[in-house]
């Protein structure tokens, strides 16, 4: 009995080591041809990449400091050229994954200390995750710049999980071609042309995507074009082109100052919990087929804050949203459906739907308190008009103030168990309208 136990040890032992995998070294005054270990680091990531088999740990060693955002500026978008052989010595090259690792064992590349390892400097990709044989690799913590596409996944790669990343400088930020089950968490995505761009338009599927606790700022198309005080691109900070794609999640992410949407989402059943649209975008949410937004908020965007564009087989759901505008607050066709949201601003909404998506069917709005022109559409017998008493919109803080009519007059059936903050809901006496429960 005890030898058959001790065999069993030994063999979980020798298992949890294969599985463990080795751990490698990347060095900016490393060999390649050296072993990779912490004494003898390997030089590119390029070659450490491809050394790497399932289970194992690559650690990249810190470098000096790549440029500032306006001197990557200069480099790669003063004069939107193309990126192509990297200008900036002082970072490592991008690195191409043609293979990856094994479910339970996966790979992962991570920088030795975050935010002080730096990829890219021109050069077509930060990190591409290439091609079905592309599986099962995570990487974690590094700054990357200045290329065409910060990250790629494209040709069927799946189980990528990119995170902790600072993504700038380059034409787009995040793109996912054909690809499958990737996460993007607590991702930087500023000062890009394109922020994360999934799917293209009739081609390369993106499906089941999770993108959760990222920003988008400030990403636009800084080359003036002729009669445009920036670039004629409608570049988005969060876009989803391809509508046929499934399973696209994004939770508590945040995005603004893009050239057209915060968020310019097209499948028919993508969920946004908890995203904020915080200003200086043309719209805050673009939603094409259909999308169920819960918790959301969106306020100080130029032309909209919400735009349904075109609503597929299932319309649109907003539940517990706040949506402030100084003009134009929701703009539909289609079928919409409004739970416990605070609308201010003007409203218009065609029972017909008008482009090659849409469906003809009614705005159904109940429990929300809707104020600015928005108390026009008022249909629901327990919705609300006048002024929602926010703490300080002009300092973005659109939590209800002692006394607000939002205050427990919204519907606990199809409200979420938490609020934007992830406080519970309901406090007191009942569930809140809008994003924030008190
Ligand atoms: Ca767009
Ligand atoms: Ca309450």
């Amino acid at each position: 009995m005890r030898k058959w136990a001790l065999g069993v040890g030994v063999l979980a032992l020798l298992l949890a080591g294969a599985f463990a995998g080795e751990t490698y070294y990347v060095s900016f005054e490393g060999d390649d041809a050296g072993s990779g270990s912490k004494e003898k680091p390997w030089k590119t990531l390029q070659a450490a990449v491809e050394k790497l088999k399932a289970g194992d740990t690559l650690v990249v060693m810190p470098m000096p400091a790549p440029p500032k955002v306006d001197e990557v500026d200069l480099i790669l978008l003063g004069d939107n050229k193309k990126p192509g052989a990297q200008v900036v010595p002082t970072a490592y090259k991008g690195a191409v994954l043609k293979k990856g690792g094994e479910q339970g064992a996966p790979i992962t590349i991570r920088a030795a200390d975050k935010h002080k390892v730096a990829v890219g400097g021109g050069g077509e990709y930060g990190f591409c995750f290439q091609g079905s044989e592309c599986q099962h690799v995570r990487v974690e913590g590094f700054e990357i710049f200045a290329v065409n596409r910060g990250v790629l996944v494209d040709g069927g790669a799946g189980f990528i999980e990119v995170s902790d990343c600072d993504i700038r400088g380059c034409r787009m930020g995040v793109k996912v071609g054909a690809g499958t089950d990737c996460a993007f968490r607590r991702l930087k995505i500023h000062d890009n042309k394109y922020g994360m761009h999934l799917g293209d338009k009739g081609k390369n599927k993106p499906d089941r995507m999770l993108v959760e606790d990222c920003e988008a700022r400030n990403n636009h198309n800084k080359t003036k074009s002729a009669g445009s005080p920036i670039g004629k691109d409608n570049t988005d900070g969060f876009c989803c082109e391809l509508g046929e794609a499934t399973g696209i999640v994004f939770r508590r992410c945040f995005a603004s100052g893009s050239q057209d949407s915060g968020f310019d989402i097209k499948p028919e059943d993508a969920v946004l919990e908890n995203c904020i649209a915080g200003g200086g975008c043309k719209q805050g949410f673009k939603l094409w087929r259909g999308a169920k937004l819960v918790n959301c908020l969106s306020y100080g965007n130029g032309a909209r804050e919400i735009q349904l564009a075109g609503i597929g087989k299932r319309g649109v759901e907003l539940v517990n949203c706040t949506f402030v505008a100084k003009g134009n607050v929701l703009e539909a066709d289609g079928p919409v459906k409004v739970l416990n949201c605070i609308l201010v601003g003007k409203v218009s909404h065609s029972e017909k739907g008008s482009s090659e998506w849409s469906l003809a069917g009614p705005l159904e709005e109940d429990f929300n308190l809707l104020s600015g022109g928005a108390d026009s559409i008022k249909k629901g017998q327990h919705s609300l008009t006048g002024e929602p008493k926010l703490v300080d919109p002009a300092k973005g803080d659109y939590h209800l103030q002692a006394g607000s009519p939002a205050i427990d007059t919204g519907t606990a059936a199809g409200a979420p168990k938490t609020d934007l903050d992830g406080k519970a809901r309901p406090q007191g006496k009942g569930v809140d309208i809008g994003a924030y429960e008190r």
